[in-house]
């Protein structure tokens, strides 16, 4: 394997350190492509300085996510600038994307402007050419802020250091034996941990070129393995589901070396039916928004279905129960996955004392997942700790958020939002509301015009009550098929 130096925490300043960022691929065919559009190591990069030269100075900037060159050019501009980038989801409502600019200081906007923002707009254009150069910030600078939802209230903000990032793309390239001849192919939203740090970041500074696909479809995967010689594909698992019900695509991508599975728990089924169709037991992986990447299946390492592996170059996990008690790691007892290490973020922006409530008092971060961990330090997720944290589609979504949107109708009196178990996305967004001559799809309206389209409900119940135990709190594990 080759050593991965090239350094992120490097980027700006002289020729060498542009050489860290570009890696040792610079000139050898497209570094990144989405869609149709591709830039070289030299291009992405002085297309990249023409941005930083535009925003050096800045609190912060906010990057409108679509999946586009421009959005990869944005975000490494802000790195090169070193200012904060605030990715912003493409399909935002203009109210969440009106809190995610305000709550961030972002103070410029980079891509095309959207509703809910008036910030000043920086044009991004792949074909510039700069040779602007900045000095090389701090490793422990932030390097991204990003909006992620909790069991209640609005987004918040996880500031994310250069070092964080650096350490955790070492790590997984460390475990996956990712290298420069890997072309890395996805489809993921650029405006997660999963898409943009470990899907652009990753390939970036492993060096190796990145195939996005715009939409993570089948077909568009296959068309890559085919057409572009992926070799490392990173999906969700309704991305793998799907590509199981597609015997042609799966089959296209027999010839990759490794394909990546995380953010949500991959059924056995899906794992099976990959391995069946495509002959690769895909490598799973976990992590969080504010942990990074924590626990991962090396590439090296025997398949073991229903296991995510083991804990990452520096990081340490345990378990703990609901009294703080240990766990033992005995394959089967379950209790609260803690972590600690490198890859872990600085808090949530603006936020001390939600900040404070995430970690322990000896300092480990509390994930809200319950784990189970064997002998051999190999992790099972057995699922969320709190039945408000919804994962559809890969998606991480608080009930409470959809619920205080929901609420804001006036026909609304009560609503509980729960995910019900679906073979697709895993969970299904469900409301059930309670109130006086609901319309559910003017209910539906309302929501989409205040959620982006993925924190949307998929369905409404009108019920004449709620489930509530004796103190008055919703039994949401009593309405129809919740589960968490
Ligand atoms: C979606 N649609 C909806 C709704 N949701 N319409 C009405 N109500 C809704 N609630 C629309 C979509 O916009 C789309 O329309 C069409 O319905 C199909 O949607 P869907 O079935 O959701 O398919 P999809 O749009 O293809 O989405 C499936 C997906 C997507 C591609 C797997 O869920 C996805 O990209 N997930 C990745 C999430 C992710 O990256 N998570 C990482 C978080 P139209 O066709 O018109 O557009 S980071 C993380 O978790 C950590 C760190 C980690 O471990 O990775
Ligand atoms: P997010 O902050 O959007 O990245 O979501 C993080 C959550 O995704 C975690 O707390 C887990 O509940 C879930 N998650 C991520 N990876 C996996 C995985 N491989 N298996 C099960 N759940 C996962």
């Amino acid at each position: 394997m080759r050593p991965v130096v090239y350094l992120l925490a490097a980027i700006g300043g002289d020729g060498r350190e542009r050489d860290m960022l570009l890696g040792a691929g610079a000139g050898e065919g497209p570094a990144v492509r989405v869609g149709d559009e591709g830039l070289d190591r030299e291009g992405l990069w002085s297309a990249a300085a023409a941005v930083a030269g535009r925003i050096t100075g800045a609190r912060a900037v906010a990057v409108h996510g679509e999946a586009s060159l421009s959005t990869v050019v944005a975000v490494v501009g802000g790195l090169l600038a070193g200012v904060p980038v605030v990715p912003v989801p493409a399909d935002a409502a203009a109210a969440e994307r009106r809190h995610i600019v305000r709550d961030s200081g972002a103070e410029l906007w980079l891509g095309t402007p959207q509703e809910g923002t008036d910030l000043p707009a920086v044009p991004v254009d792949p074909a510039e050419r700069s040779s602007h150069t900045v000095p090389e910030p701090p490793s422990e600078a932030a390097a991204l802020v990003m909006y992620t939802s909790g069991t209640t209230g609005p987004p918040k903000g996880a500031v994310l250091s250069r070092r964080a990032v650096a350490a955790d793309l070492d790590a997984l390239a460390d475990a996956w034996d990712w290298t420069p001849d890997d072309v890395l192919v996805h489809g993921l939203p650029l405006f997660h941990v999963h898409g943009l740090v470990l899907g652009v970041l990753g390939a970036l500074r492993v060096g190796g070129p990145l195939v996005h696909t715009v939409r993570p479809s089948p077909a568009a995967y296959a068309a890559a393995a085919e057409k572009e010689k992926g070799r490392l594909f990173f999906g969700v698992p309704t991305v793998w589901s799907r590509v199981v019900r597609d015997p042609a695509s799966a089959r296209a991508l027999s010839g990759a070396r490794l394909l990546v599975s995380g953010s949500a728990p991959l059924p056995d089924t899906v794992a099976d039916g990959l391995r069946a169709a495509s002959g690769h037991h895909p490598v799973e992986r976990y992590g969080m928004t504010e942990t990074l990447i924590t626990v991962a299946a090396r590439a090296d390492a025997p398949r073991r279905t229903g296991w995510v592996g083991t804990a990452l170059a520096g990081l340490e996990t345990r378990l703990r129960g609901e009294h703080g008690e240990p766990v033992p790691s005995d394959g089967e007892s379950i209790g609260e996955l803690q972590v600690r290490g490198a890859t872990l973020f600085d808090g949530y922006l603006g936020l001390a004392g939600a900040t404070a409530a995430a970690w322990t008092d000896d300092g480990w971060f509390r994930t809200g997942d319950a784990a189970v961990r064997d002998t051999d330090g190999w992790h099972r997720i057995a699922g969320r700790m709190s039945v408000d944290m919804i994962k559809t589609g890969g998606y991480r979504v608080g009930a409470g958020e959809v619920e205080a949107a929901l609420l804001g109708h006036p026909a609304v009196r009560e609503a509980a939002v729960v995910g019900e178990a679906d073979d697709d996305l895993g969970q299904r967004i469900v409301a059930y509301l309670v109130g006086e001559g609901i319309d559910p799809g003017a209910v539906l309206d309302f929501a989409t015009a205040r959620l982006s389209v993925h924190k949307r409900p998929r369905e409404v119940r009108v019920v004449d009550a709620l489930p509530r135990n004796a103190m008055g709190k919703v039994q949401k594990k009593l309405l129809g098929g919740a589960h968490g």
